[in-house]
């Protein structure tokens, strides 16, 4: 057949330094950039794929970072692919998972690029090679996280005023249980019911410290908190007890973990993460669980850039339910563009591209003045 033989040629990888539009305040790091670790797969056949890999400050959300899945990459993923039928992916996965343990998000950013290039091959989007798509745009939240109360609810209410985002997330697990309630409660307040409201805690708090927190989020109109204890017994013990989703971010590390905690009830919404996930075909698989366990969804962000967050959305697009929309703004919390045409985002939602392949097209020209490895001009 025409396409039987294609097979990898070359397999590349770059980090990319890209500042935010201000810092970004989580209880375990504040971030004022973002690094994309980018991936290209070149074919045989002259198909290209990019893939995307990052991570949330540095080490401090998990044990992969940037400059590691670049590692991992060049050293032990290029050489196992180098070779091998372009046209299977799940086959070439399936092969890399037997040789390289856990590195999650570097499969993912691999996985990624193999299904961009099979799209530009095939004509598809990569949402329809993942089994079909069941929407064409995707609900995005927004993640107010400045560290001031007065700052949010201004940013807030730009956001709604130009139709960009009416869900929020607001970061908390910083400050003390009471000064973090009040803070959810003042913007609650101010924006009423044109905006739902959510927190992420990032595994902040205590189990007791969530049994004083969780009422007093309830009673501040939050509808949902995310990860708000580490342990997952934890949370499972939280689930169900207040008025309030209780959502799986950080325990959520793919299949496995997903049928551990659905088995036991341990949360009531799942915050699916390509990356967290292992890969996109992984984060179906996920998805599945819930679905089984009737458990909700919520699609997730590592806080991407265009090629993670839009190669989430295509995946995002195939779940069958996705009852808590999504919060793939990352690349609005950069000041750079790197692609030659913008994504999509109007009327609070993300639309999720019809072309081949992820349906976008990187700026190379842009992203080499951001790429750490630049050429630097020498003076004198
Ligand atoms: C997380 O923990 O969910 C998602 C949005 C955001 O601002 O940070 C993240 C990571
Ligand atoms: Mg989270």
């Amino acid at each position: 057949a025409a396409t039987g033989s294609v097979v990898i040629d070359k397999v590349e990888t770059m980090l990319v330094d890209l500042p935010t539009i201000r810092p970004h305040k989580l209880s375990m790091a504040t971030m004022s950039g973002q690094t994309l670790m980018l991936v290209r797969v070149r074919c045989s056949d002259g198909t290209v794929g990019i893939g995307e890999g990052t991570t949330i400050g540095g080490l401090a959300y998990g044990g992969e970072s940037p400059e590691g899945m670049k590692l991992a990459i060049d050293t032990y993923f290029a050489p196992e692919m180098i070779g091998a039928d372009a046209n299977r992916v799940p086959a070439l996965m399936a092969r890399l998972h037997k040789g390289i343990r856990d590195n999650r998000f570097a499969k993912c950013a691999v996985e990624t690029a193999l299904f961009d290039a099979l799209g530009h091959r095939t004509g598809l989007p990569v949402s329809e090679l993942l089994g079909g798509r069941l929407r064409d745009r995707l609900p995005v939240a927004w993640t107010l996280a400045s560290g001031d109360t007065g700052r949010d609810i201004e940013e807030a209410m730009n956001m709604l005023a130009t139709r960009r985002h009416q869900i929020f997330k607001l970061k908390i697990g910083r400050k003390s249980v009471r000064e973090d309630v009040a803070h959810v409660a003042a913007i609650k307040k101010a924006l009423g019911d044109q905006a739902s409201v959510r927190v992420d805690v990032n595994m902040a708090w205590t189990e007791l410290e969530a049994h004083h927190g969780l009422p007093g989020l309830v009673d501040a109109g939050c509808e949902l908190v995310e990860q708000p204890v580490a342990s997952v017994d934890a949370l499972a013990r939280l689930t169900g007890k207040f008025p309030i989703a209780v959502m799986a971010d950080e325990s959520l590390m793919g299949p496995a973990t997903a049928f551990a905690i659905a088995r036991n009830a341990g949360a009531d919404v799942f915050a699916i993460k390509t990356e967290q996930s292992g890969g996109l075909q992984a984060a179906q698989h996920v998805a599945a669980i819930a679905d089984a366990a009737q458990i909700e969804l919520y699609g997730g962000t590592m806080l991407e850039g265009a090629f993670g967050t839009i190669s989430s959305a295509h995946a995002f697009s195939t779940f069958r339910q996705l009852q808590w929309g999504t919060e793939l703004f990352g690349p609005l919390l950069l000041t750079e563009e790197i692609l030659t045409q913008p994504l999509e985002y109007k009327d609070f939602h993300l639309t999720v591209p019809t072309t081949p392949g992820l349906g976008i097209q990187l700026d190379e020209d842009r992203v080499l003045h951001f790429r750490r490895d630049r050429p630097r001009k020498v003076v004198g």
